[in-house]
């Protein structure tokens, strides 16, 4: 062969003995969605990563994030070694010194804290990493304190209180059986954004075979284009709306009322309350067109059982979310859609028996839990959602104003600019007695650490993933792992032995490779036979499915679904009402001053959280931040698209460009989160919470926006 054929298969990235490049497939990892990939490789490098076709259940895509992690893998702030401060706290500079000194100087002051003032003055916190959870719970239990907090204070949790509350244990997500359903309604969420390699796919093959779309979103999106109605409400208006459809759901007998009598409890409280929202008073409070309202209420009652896909976030990010979610996922309830096919939570399985792996309902229990920081201020949390604490007062408890100071903050992907009042934290982590982190990256959580720990990325970490529903994936060191990177299990493995505690409980384990050996240890497949097997191997056993039956045998307090929720009324705080009430946080902001209502961290598809703002080709498909607003509510302003303005709010301001969008509700602005120093967090108010959950109000917010020349008034 010639050179020059040589050099251009080279270039075309053909695999092969000549060109030395080859195939290895892997879990992306970029995002939650675990996509396999296929990375082409060659002299040890990323040269190319594509979507996987081959493996079972594999989904052959690859969003912009995927295609970047060639960017990701080999960015320049890539954390190599173990590292310990030298500078002050917030000023970056550290010394690089070895794995051992690194988890001996942690492990001595968790031990030098509990000899002095007890376990509980340390915290342990897991960001939106979730899939070593489990074990940093254990960590947390055999070192004794209760205070393991994690990102779900702000995702997730709060609807899953929601729907623990009226539905009981076990259930996590009102998941949509959207194979069988007659109509589909997603309240509040972009999946063609936030899942973008399956969620949307899922939506558009069911509408081929019929399936009907309703989309409750303020906003026009790509998911929203395909809606056979679409409802846009003022954001944090849902409870409004949900309470809307059930009183035309009960006055046009539309409900299932068998259902209702035989699984439910409190009808009678719930009608009398729902009889309130007259659609005139809806539309006035949600702006949603009443007549459009009732079209979609209809739609829902005809074609029951009828599903709702929920999200982690929006609904549930803002200071009514809880009962807003209550509202909606009722509506399961009155409709006959809860546990049965075609609805949500539909009997459905069987599953591979993983064990010791991430599950949002969080089965193990934290010792000294009704010691731990955020009971009494979230009494409701501690009951539902009782794994882990509530922590978005982190500045207050790291700061000492909670029940007691903390000492020590052990972190693993700790991004402090998640929370509101990021000025806030950065203080209390100035003045805490000593924390560590350990992070892929450099970040700037990382800069305010004591010690710092590299961590391997998905590529670079040996794991096992499920695929296909039935077959169990085994990814190698598809990339060899950066400088000293440890994966987080073995993190947390090595702390444990330093601390003299195992993890693991009855099956101990001691690294990442017990851990994945553990993992897959009931499902009759061994890791040797999936390293012999690239492409997978069906599990040999499997769970029991569960029936509507045992579904419906709901784990509430009075063992039917709750209309009153027993357990958030009998909360004695404010805001913990059983029914599912509706509160307008208008009411509690000073909108005459701030007329716009802010929306924070509506998902981009080139962009997860922080994950992505460091990597150049992601972060050059925008200019940051954008303040996405209505054509006529900027003209009105005088602000032209492209025009650099400062949004304030209560909290202050920051600089924004102006970015025109007829997508946008009038009255509404948007402003993407977790942008290094131009978070939108650092203005947003860390006061402003669901009482319920303790959630931010990030959806439903309110500011102002301000010509450049004006600020200096
Ligand atoms: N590309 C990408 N994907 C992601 C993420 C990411 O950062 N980037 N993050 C992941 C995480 S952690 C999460 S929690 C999920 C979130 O997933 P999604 O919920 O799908 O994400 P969002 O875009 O925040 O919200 C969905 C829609 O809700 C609308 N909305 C805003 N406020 C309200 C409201 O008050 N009521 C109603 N009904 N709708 C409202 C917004 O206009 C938006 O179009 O995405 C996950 N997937
Ligand atoms: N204003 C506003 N704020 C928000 C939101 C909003 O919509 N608006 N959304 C909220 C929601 S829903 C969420 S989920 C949070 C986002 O939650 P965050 O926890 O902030 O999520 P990320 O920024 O993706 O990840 C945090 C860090 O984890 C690191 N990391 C990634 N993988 C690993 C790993 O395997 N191990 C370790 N040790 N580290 C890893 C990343 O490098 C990053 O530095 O933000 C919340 N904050
Ligand atoms: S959706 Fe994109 S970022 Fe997420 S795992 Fe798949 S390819 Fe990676
Ligand atoms: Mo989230």
């Amino acid at each position: 062969m010639e050179n020059l054929d040589l050099k251009a298969l080279i270039d075309a990235k053909i695999p092969g003995e000549e060109t030395g490049i080859e195939i290895k497939t892997g879990v992306c990892g970029f995002c939650g969605d675990a996509c396999l990939v296929d990375v082409y490789m060659k002299d040890g490098k990323v040269i190319k990563v594509e979507g996987n076709k081959s493996v079972k259940g594999a989904n052959g895509k690859l969003c912009s994030k995927g295609a970047a992690l060639k960017q990701t893998l080999y960015s320049p702030e890539r954390l190599l070694y173990p590292m310990k401060r030298v500078g002050e706290r917030g000023e970056g500079k550290f010394e690089r010194i070895t794995w051992d000194e690194a988890l001996t100087t942690i492990a001595d002051k968790m031990k030098e804290t509990k000899e002095k003032m007890g376990a509980k003055h340390t915290m342990i916190y897991v960001a939106h990493p979730k899939w070593f959870r489990p074990q940093a719970t254990e960590l947390a239990n055999g070192y004794g304190t209760p205070n393991i907090g994690t990102e779900s204070s702000t995702c997730a949790y709060a609807l899953m209180m929601a729907f623990k509350s009226s539905f009981g244990a076990d259930q996590g997500m009102p998941a949509p059986d959207m194979k069988n359903c007659k109509a589909l309604f997603i309240w509040g969420v972009n999946p063609m954004y936030s899942k973008s390699t399956t969620g949307g796919a899922a939506i558009l093959k069911n509408k081929e075979r019929g399936m009907k779309l309703v989309v409750i979103d303020p906003r026009c999106t790509p998911t929203t284009e395909h809606a056979d109605i679409h409802l846009r409400p003022f954001p944090g208006t849902d409870g409004a709306l949900a309470l809307g459809f059930a009183r035309v759901l009960i006055t046009e007998n539309l409900y299932d009322k068998e259902y209702v009598e035989k699984y439910t409890t409190g009808f009678e409280e719930y009608k009398n309350y729902v009889m309130e929202f007259t659609p005139e008073k809806v539309e006035a409070i949600t702006g949603v067109p009443k007549e459009d309202m009732i079209r979609a209420a209809r739609l829902m009652g005809e074609m029951k059982p009828c599903p709702i896909q929920m999200s982690a976030s929006p609904v549930v990010h803002n200071i009514n979310g809880v009962q807003n979610a209550r509202a909606v996922t009722l509506l399961l309830a009155l409709t006959g859609s809860f546990g049965v096919k075609g609805g949500a939570c539909a009997p459905g399985g069987p599953g591979v028996p993983l064990k010791g792996k991430f599950s949002p309902n969080g089965k193990i229990k934290r010792v000294d839990a009704e010691n731990d920081l955020s009971h009494n201020d979230f009494p409701a949390w501690a009951k539902l959602s009782s794994h882990e604490i509530q922590v978005t007062k982190i500045a207050d408890y790291l700061e000492g104003k909670g029940e007691y100071p903390m000492e020590t903050l052990v972190a693993f992907g700790m991004n402090h600019h998640m929370w509101p009042r990021v000025d806030r934290v950065e203080e209390a982590l100035k003045n805490i007695g000593f924390v560590a982190n350990a992070d892929i990256y450099m970040t700037e959580s990382c800069k305010y650490c004591d010690i710092i720990l590299p961590v391997q990325s998905s590529l670079e970490r040996e794991q096992v993933a499920v695929t296909g529903g039935d077959t169990i994936f085994y990814q190698g060191h598809v990339v060899e792992p950066m400088g000293e990177a440890r994966t987080d299990m073995d993190i947390i493995t090595g702390l444990a032995e330093k601390l003299g505690i195992t993890i693991g409980g009855d099956e101990p384990i001691y690294n990442n490779e017990d851990y994945l050996r553990k993992m897959i240890s009931a499902t009759g497949v061994t890791l040797e036979e999936l390293k012999a097997n690239p492409l997978g191997v069906k599990s040999r056993n499997m769970t029991t499915p569960k029936t509507t039956e045992d579904i419906l045998k709901v784990k509430t307090p009075s063992g039917k679904i709750e209309f009153v929720s027993s357990v958030i009324g009998s909360c004695d705080k404010e805001g913990h009402e059983g029914l599912p009430v509706f509160h307008d946080f208008r009411e509690k902001l000073p909108m005459d001053e701030f007329p716009l209502i802010l929306a924070t961290g509506s998902r981009k598809p080139q962009l997860f959280h922080s994950r992505s703002y460091r990597h150049p080709w992601l972060s050059n498909l925008e200019k940051w931040p954008l303040v996405e607003i209505h054509p006529e509510d900027a003209e009105k302003l005088g602000m032209a698209d492209g025009e650099e303005v400062i949004v304030e709010t209560p909290m202050g301001k920051l600089d924004v460009t102006v970015a025109y969008t007829t997508s946008n509700l009038k009255g509404v602005v948007n402003v993407y989160h977790a942008l290094g120093d131009k978070d939108i967090n650092y203005i947003m108010d860390d006061t402003y919470l669901d009482p319920i959950s303790g959630f931010p109000g990030y959806k439903s917010y309110c500011c102002r926006l301000l010509k450049k020349e004006k600020c200096h008034e």
